[in-house]
This record gives structure tokens, C-alpha cells and sequence, in this order.
């Protein structure tokens, strides 16, 4: 079986950053007051403490703090490294919920097939590494934003399979009470801030997290205010102006924010070679990640189909947006097992193309990895598959069971105070109120 790692490329940026505050201080650029006032409110001591107004600069604040030094990297990426470290427990959470996502889309396939499901539905099959691997090493209260290829992040983030089941149902007990369906898993409860059917709605959602969290601690103050967000997203997407803005506004602000692109190399149909230009001297590849540097953040690439590579990755990444740092670009490569949807019949990648990715399956490889290093036994991993086979199970058991939402409930939650708006004054529905239609249906 092939491995292909490629972790590396966090940039040196300090000269860069020099030469650019110098170029502004020698033209004389001044930010506007209102972005004078937001930079100073940002600008930070590198303990991460709200620095005094007086600390602002001719240029915008996040120019002036600590880079990314080669040391400080060595030193980060040991400690990533040493804490990337296999343990049992880390091996068997990681196949499990690896082995969790596979078999909650395998069913999610047979139960649209079934006409349990509507509307599109997008599976992951393949690209678990990416999920596990960068999801299962943030903290409950970190957050995580989506696209529509969206329930395994949704569980890998602690939703129960009951709920994320329920709601590709559209079903009352679902995560979103039946109302989101696929392409929209959201729960408060589990910092997933949603799935996003418009390539690329997610990544500024994702942003604004992170400048919550920014703004918590070093406007109001709150030193406990240190979670850390991360926007997954494709490659297709990421020639969409979003992931721009969004680069920009998180490096401009040293966002604890994690960009991760998941590469699998098309979009629908499009291939990643065909949409997407080169950077400068790559004639080979077009590389998301060097997009990273270019904002003045660290961009990296990883083997997105080995969860052990991608763990350090994101431990890296974690650490340097919690401590501060700002943000950072991961392109994880990676492939997806199944068309791009249930209803792709998944004509225009290659037999070969196909191959090669299945050969590299971050299942097996993370199980062969585990009994080889004597991290678990067959009898564990059987374990672990029994325990995802129930769990499966009952999520169907359980979404099937449940009852639909009532028809009211398209009501809620469109306005603010919903009387008058389809809710009578007295809380009842109005289309429940004796006569609500009549008067209204009249056609001549
Ligand atoms: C704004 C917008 N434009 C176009 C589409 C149609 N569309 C749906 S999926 C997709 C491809 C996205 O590919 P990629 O970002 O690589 O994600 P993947 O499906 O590979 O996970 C496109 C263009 C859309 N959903 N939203
Ligand atoms: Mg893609």
C-alpha cells in the first residue's frame, strides 16, 4: 500500500512581515479610524493579552506580532509530533470513528436508495482521515463548520448517529428537528455551525467564529475565551471569492482559524487540474496550500488519507490558533470513494484513478498500523466494529421509529416574534384556527 506524506512548508514570514511594515511606514499609510480602532482593540502582547491602545502602529497590528520563526516551528512541530504519538486510546478513537462515518454513509446509501431520504445527498466514503483527524483533536467547545458533505464531520464532533440519522429522515428528533435535512447539519450543543449547500457559504460562517472567540478574549476581556474554529471545504471551492475574503479577514486579524481544504481532486465533474491556476513555478501541481503564505499564514500539505499525518497536522495548527498565532491553510489530499452525490453515476474519474486511492484506504491502514505496533488486538478492533455496527443500527432503528415533524414547525423560527406571523396571540397556530382558510383560497 503507497503512502505519500507531504507535511511541510510553514513559511518564515518574518521578513516578509518587515519589509512590508517598513514599505507602509516609509509610504505613509494609515488604516482608517475604524480600522485603526479594530486593529489596536486586536493588536496583541504575544502572551495573547489585550495589548494598550497606545501599542498601535502606522500599520494594521497583526503586521507587527510575533511570526512564525523557524525555531518556534521546530519547537511546535516536536511538541505536535510527541503529541500526535499513538497511544491505544487515541488508535482505537480514531478507528472508531473512521470506521462510524464509513458505515453511517454505507447506510445513509441504502436507506435513500430506499426512499427514506430527500433532496441530494453528498457521502464522505474515503476522505475519513481528514475528519478524524483534525476533528477528533479540537476540544468540545471548539466549533466546526461544514459543507453539504456534512454528517461525518457532524458525528466525528460528538452528534449522535440517532440524531444525524433522524435528520437525513426529516425527522422531528433529527439535529435540526428534521427541518435541515443533508446538506444542514447544525447543532449548538456540538459547536457544528452547520453544513452549507452554496460552495463556500461556510468558510466566512467559520470566520466569524473565530473572531468571536478573538473578540471575547482580547476586546472584553475574557482570558477563558480560547476556542479554536475550523472550515472544511473542497478544492472546487476554493476558486470562489469567499475563501479570499475569508483568507484575508483571518490573517488580518490573527483569527483562531483553521482553513482546511479538502483536496480530493474534483468538483462534480470538474477536475482540479483543469480549474484551478498554478502558483508561481509549480508546473506540476496546482497547490492550494501555498495560497496560505501568500496571506501571510502558514500553508500546509498533508496525506489526507492517513489519519496519523493529518492528527499532527491539525495539533500543530490547533496549538498555534489557541496560543494566538492566527490562522492556518491545510490542504489535505484526499478522494472520494463514490460519485459526488447518491445520484452521480461517477462516469468520469478513471478505473486506474480509483484504484490508487482505494489502495491507500485510511481504514485498513490505520488497523494494520495499530496491530503491528501492538496498540490493539483483533479482538479489540472486532470490538469496535460491533460497537459501530450497533450504533448504526439503532440510529436507523431510532430515525425510522420517530415521529415527523408537526407542519407548524415551518413557523418557528422565521421571525423573532412569531404572533401574528402564522402563531396566533395565544401561541396556537393560525391555520389551526377555526376558519383560517376560508376567504383565502378564492379563485375566479
Ligand atoms: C455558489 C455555488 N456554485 C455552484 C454550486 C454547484 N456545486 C455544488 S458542489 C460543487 C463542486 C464543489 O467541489 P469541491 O469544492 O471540490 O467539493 P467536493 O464536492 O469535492 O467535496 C459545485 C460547483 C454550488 N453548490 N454553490
Ligand atoms: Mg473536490
Amino acid at each position: 500500500m503507497g503512502k505519500h506524506a507531504y507535511i511541510g512548508c510553514v513559511q518564515d514570514l518574518s521578513r516578509h512581515r518587515r519589509v512590508r511594515d517598513q514599505r507602509c511606514v516609509s509610504a505613509g499609510v494609515n488604516s482608517s479610524p475604524a480600522q485603526g480602532a479594530m486593529a489596536s482593540a486586536f493588536a496583541r502582547t504575544q502572551n495573547g493579552r489585550v495589548a494598550s491602545s497606545r501599542a498601535a502602529q502606522p500599520c494594521r497590528a497583526p503586521l507587527r506580532v510575533r511570526a512564525v520563526a523557524t525555531t518556534a516551528k521546530k519547537d511546535s512541530s516536536s511538541a505536535a509530533a510527541s503529541k500526535a504519538k499513538l497511544t491505544p486510546e487515541v488508535a482505537k478513537d480514531l478507528y472508531y470513528d473512521m470506521l462510524l462515518g464509513r458505515e453511517f454513509e454505507e447506510m445513509c446509501a441504502q436507506m435513500y436508495y430506499r426512499g427514506k431520504m430527500f433532496g441530494f445527498v453528498h457521502l464522505y466514503s474515503g476522505q475519513e482521515a481528514v475528519s478524524s483527524g483534525i476533528i477528533r483533536a479540537l476540544r468540545p467547545d471548539d466549533y466546526v463548520c461544514s459543507t453539504y458533505r456534512d454528517h461525518v464531520h457532524a458525528l466525528s464532533k460528538g452528534v449522535p448517529a440517532r440524531e444525524v440519522m433522524a435528520e437525513l429522515f426529516g425527522k422531528k428528533t433529527g439535529c435540526c428537528r428534521g427541518q435541515g435535512g443533508s446538506m444542514h447539519m447544525f447543532s449548538a450543543k456540538h459547536g457544528v455551525l452547520g453544513g452549507y449547500a452554496f460552495i463556500g457559504e461556510g468558510i466566512p460562517i467559520g470566520v466569524g467564529a473565530a473572531f468571536k472567540s478573538a473578540y471575547k478574549r482580547r476586546v472584553l476581556g475574557d482570558e477563558s475565551s480560547d476556542s479554536v474554529t475550523c472550515s472544511f471545504f473542497g478544492d472546487g471551492t476554493c476558486n470562489v471569492g469567499q475563501f479570499y475574503e475569508s483568507l484575508n479577514m483571518a490573517a488580518l486579524y490573527k483569527l483562531p482559524h483553521i482553513f482546511v481544504v479538502e483536496n480530493n481532486l474534483w468538483a462534480i465533474g470538474m477536475s482540479h487540474m483543469r480549474s484551478t491556476s498554478h502558483t508561481l513555478g509549480d508546473a506540476d501541481f496546482p497547490y492550494i496550500y501555498k495560497k496560505g503564505p501568500a496571506f501571510g499564514m502558514p500553508g500546509v500539505r498533508v496525506d489526507g488519507m492517513d489519519v496519523m499525518k493529518v492528527r499532527e497536522v491539525a495539533l500543530e495548527a490547533i496549538e498555534r490558533a489557541r496560543r494566538g498565532d492566527g490562522p492556518t491553510l491545510i490542504e489535505a489530499e484526499t478522494y472520494r470513494f463514490r460519485g459526488h452525490s447518491l445520484a452521480d453515476p461517477d462516469e468520469l474519474r478513471s478505473k486506474e484513478e480509483k484504484a490508487a486511492y482505494a489502495a491507500r484506504d485510511p481504514i485498513p491502514q490505520l488497523k494494520r498500523v495499530m496491530l503491528e505496533q501492538g496498540l490493539a488486538t483483533e479482538d479489540d478492533i472486532k470490538a469496535i466494529h460491533d460497537r459501530v455496527a450497533a450504533e448504526v443500527e439503532d440510529s436507523v432503528k431510532f430515525a425510522d421509529e420517530s415521529p415527523k415533524p408537526e407542519k407548524g414547525q415551518l413557523l418557528e423560527n422565521v421571525f423573532a416574534d412569531p404572533r401574528g406571523f402564522g402563531i396566533a396571540a395565544d401561541g396556537r397556530y393560525r391555520y389551526e384556527l377555526p376558519g383560517f382558510t376560508s376567504g383565502t383560497a378564492a379563485v375566479s
